[in-house]
């Protein structure tokens, strides 16, 4: 597929794929959607990277859904568009590997939306975040009034979707929606630093967390204590189990293959 709307750059094992649409801001249309679709479809099964990093160019990282495309549908086009983008966000959800979303800039309505759906969220002081689809006439759509409750707690999220209002990065930190705030021009550096720290563990064992941390979250804890057991014993069952426990006893740095 040509990429119209991404810029995608692989450096030893970490993709990053840039929102590339600064003139309306990296606004969520059919379009971008369909790419971040390919780019994470074709990333699951890429041997050669181990971890994601999503940001975007210019002042946003994605100011929302296309306000414009969005005017002219129908519900039934507004249907479609609400559950492509629930699909594409899920999948990047449940990647086999971890995706950090570096928040350059304004991350509101989708743009917030898909922050939450990666891992771990690193904001510039320049963030600014926010759900003001009420002042649209809509409601989130992307699962925004799935996942920000789940990440912030009910009653912030409930202020934050009735009222629309921008929360700036310091505020995003102090409720939990971001993991860390940094300055802009060591946003990147940041980023990749945490990248490259997950990246030097076993990324079976990275993946195998990823999954039962999404799946305990969804579940009764019964449940997902025991998911975490099976996936606890599959670990005994790979190559990484054995470098990582050796490499420890033998006072060695671990030379993880990943499986
Ligand atoms: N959609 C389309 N174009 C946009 C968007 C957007 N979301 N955001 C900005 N733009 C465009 C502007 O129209 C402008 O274009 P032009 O230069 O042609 O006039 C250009 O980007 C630059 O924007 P501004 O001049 O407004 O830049 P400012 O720095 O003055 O303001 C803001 C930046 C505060 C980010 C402002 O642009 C803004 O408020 N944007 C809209 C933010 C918003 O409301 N986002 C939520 C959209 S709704 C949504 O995301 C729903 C998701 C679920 C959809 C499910 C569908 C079923």
């Amino acid at each position: 597929m040509e990429l119209k709307n991404l810029l995608v750059e692989k450096n030893e094992g970490i993709c990053t794929v840039k929102i590339n649409n600064p003139k309306s801001l990296n606004a969520l249309n059919a379009e971008v959607l369909a790419e971040l679709e390919y780019i994470f479809d074709s990333i699951k099964d890429d041997k050669e990277v181990d971890i994601v990093i999503l940001t975007g160019e210019g002042k946003a990282f994605v100011a929302g859904a296309d306000i414009a495309y969005m005017k002219e549908l129908d519900a039934a086009g507004a249907k479609k568009f609400g559950e492509d983008g629930a699909k594409v966000f899920r999948k990047i959800e449940t990647l086999n590997k971890v995706v950090i979303a570096a928040i350059n800039g304004f991350a509101l309505g989708g743009g917030c939306e898909l922050t939450m759906a990666c891992d771990i969220r690193i904001a510039s002081t320049k963030a600014k975040f926010g759900q003001p689809e009420v002042g649209l006439g809509i409601t989130p759509g992307f699962s925004g009034t799935q996942r920000l409750p789940r990440i912030v707690g009910l009653g912030k999220a409930k202020e934050i979707i009735f009222t629309g209002s921008h929360i700036k990065a310091d505020e995003a930190y102090r409720i939990g929606l971001v993991n860390k705030v940094v300055e802009p021009e060591n946003l990147m550096e940041e980023v990749i630093s945490i990248a490259q720290k997950i990246k030097s563990n076993s990324k079976l064992a990275v993946a195998y967390s990823k999954e039962a941390i999404n799946r305990g979250i969804e579940t009764d804890i019964e449940t997902g204590i025991a998911y975490e057991s099976n996936i606890f014993s599959l670990c005994f069952a790979s190559e990484d189990q054995k470098e990582g426990m050796s490499a420890f006893i033998e006072k060695r740095p671990a030379n993880f293959k990943g499986i």
